[in-house]
């Protein structure tokens, strides 16, 4: 069967709008058509050091939200990154068929080089190599991931085509499955909608919340006061009215937009009522899974355990090929 691996980032207590579309809501999907292999990727976090205590309990909350958005742990592998250690062993062992020229190309390791200036480490230079480990480790044939991350892909491709140019074949090289949302913007209607830039709609967020949230999201600057027609190609509002908006009720506010007969105000209740009608059965779901800590617990040890017997027969193979000692004691 073909075979999903697919990380998300513990860097805050649930996820985003842009990790939902651009991600999770795909992951829900897949699990009828794939063997699928999700995970918390805590160790990744580690490169903008975050606080241990807020670390742990995001580990907790985001797999609350991931269970309540649809991952089904009766189909699906869900676990923690760091509780399997061949994440990290894979890692080294890749490093060092990975070529520092191949690293320097990555644009993400230079937006977050700017973000992180007083924290510029190691981890965030070598986050593809034990990308490429995530993935390989499980043999996965198929990533899904947002536009963001299609340069790590072909990266962890190339490093696995490396490694078997030294070792021999022994892991599938994964394919790319691009997600029907590949970019969400931000609220600021620029950036990418991301965690560590205060642009984003959490999940998990209340109706209020969201509410002061989208008044105060940037919409066509050229429509300054309610007469003005607007252009909704150039309104990040618009764009997410695609995601959340039926089509009649799309055609309608995109002819009151350019004929100035909607207001953005209005324009924005409709996609909050769009949104909302999303986010509150999952945050319903996430409110019962937080009044059973033992449920969830009880799912990631059952996962760890899975993952591990499989990374486990992966590293024999990785050990036998690259010469290291067989690792049974
Ligand atoms: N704005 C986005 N639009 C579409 N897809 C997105 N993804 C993230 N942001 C968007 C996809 O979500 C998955 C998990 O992402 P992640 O948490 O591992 O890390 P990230 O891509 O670095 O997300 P953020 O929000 O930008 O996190 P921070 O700010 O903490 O670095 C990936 O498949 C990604 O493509």
């Amino acid at each position: 069967m073909k075979r999903i691996f697919s990380g998300i980032q513990p860097t805050t207590d649930g996820f985003h709008l842009g990790n939902y579309l651009g991600a999770v809501r795909n992951w829900v999907e897949l699990q009828d058509e794939y063997d699928c292999v999700f995970c918390v990727v805590d160790l990744h976090a580690l490169t903008i050091r975050p606080d241990p205590a807020t670390l742990r309990s995001n580990v907790h909350k985001l797999t609350i939200a991931l269970l309540a958005a649809g991952i089904d742990p009766e189909r699906s592998l869900l676990f923690v990154q760091s509780e399997v250690h061949e994440h990290a062993e894979l890692a080294w062992i890749l490093g060092c068929v990975t070529q520092l020229g191949d690293l320097n190309r990555m644009t993400q390791f230079k937006d977050k080089s700017e973000q992180n200036q007083g924290n510029v480490n190691a981890g965030l230079y070598t986050y593809p190599v034990l990308q490429t480990a995530d993935i390989a480790l499980y043999r996965a044939t198929h990533v899904p991931v947002g536009e963001d991350q299609v340069q790590h892909l072909e990266l962890a491709r190339e490093i696995i085509r490396r490694f078997h140019f030294v070792y021999g074949e022994t892991f599938p090289e994964p394919q790319v499955i691009l997600s029907k949302a590949p970019r969400v913007l931000g609220l600021d209607g620029k950036t990418k909608m991301s965690k560590s830039k205060d642009n984003y709609i959490g999940i998990g967020e209340d109706p209020d919340t969201i509410m002061k949230k989208l008044r105060s999201a940037v919409t066509d600057p050229q429509r300054l006061r309610r007469s003005d027609p607007g252009d909704p190609k150039v309104c990040n509002i618009w764009n997410l009215h695609q995601f959340f908006t039926s089509e009649e009720k799309r055609e309608e506010i995109y002819e009151g937009c350019v004929s100035a007969g909607i207001g953005c105000v209005d324009c924005k209740k409709i996609l909050w009522e769009g949104i909302t009608k999303v986010t509150e059965p999952i945050r319903e779901r996430a409110a019962r899974l937080e009044a059973d800590p033992a449920y969830v617990n009880a799912v990631l040890a059952e996962g760890a355990a899975k993952a591990r017997a499989i990374a486990r027969e992966t590293m024999g193979d990785v050990r036998e090929a690259t010469g290291l000692t067989k690792g049974e004691g």
